[in-house]
């Protein structure tokens, strides 16, 4: 029993040795004919992973404006310049791009599965074609 509780923790070491880097990148046209928009609408991610924001078009940042309770909120990213988040704490997370959100530019993050602060999500108002989206994309979480 010992060996199997020890080789377990040392697996479980060996996953958390593994944390991923995401990217997403900042658009004024997607694939799917969405303008000014991330590439990913919502990403699904694992504790301690980070996800890196690459502006691919001009005039986009990332502001996060809400997240999990102990989540302090990161200053807005500068126009046009890379940013990378490490997310550790559980839950979900709501950016924006700071002048596109009332046309829709927004994104969630939602770290280790747990949609436990949907409401509060929910009960953020970013305004016009923005508040539309975060309502469809919480209704599919
Ligand atoms: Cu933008």
């Amino acid at each position: 029993m010992k060996y199997v509780i020890i080789s377990f923790m040392s697996f479980m070491f060996t996953l958390a040795g593994f944390s991923a880097e995401i990217v997403i990148d900042m658009l004024n046209k997607r694939d799917d004919g969405q303008r000014m928009v991330y590439s990913k609408d919502v990403a699904n991610i694992a504790v301690g992973d980070t996800i890196k924001w690459v502006p691919k078009d001009g005039g986009h940042n990332v502001e996060f404006i809400a997240g999990p309770s102990g989540f302090e909120l990161p200053p807005k990213s500068y126009i046009n310049k890379e940013v990378a988040i490490k997310f550790d704490i559980p839950g979900i997370y709501l950016y924006v791009c700071s002048p596109h959100s009332i046309m829709g530019m927004i994104g969630l993050v939602v770290v280790g599965d747990d949609i436990s602060n949907k409401n509060s999500i929910s009960g953020v108002d970013i305004g016009g074609k923005g508040s539309r989206k975060l309502k469809a994309l919480l209704s599919n979480l």
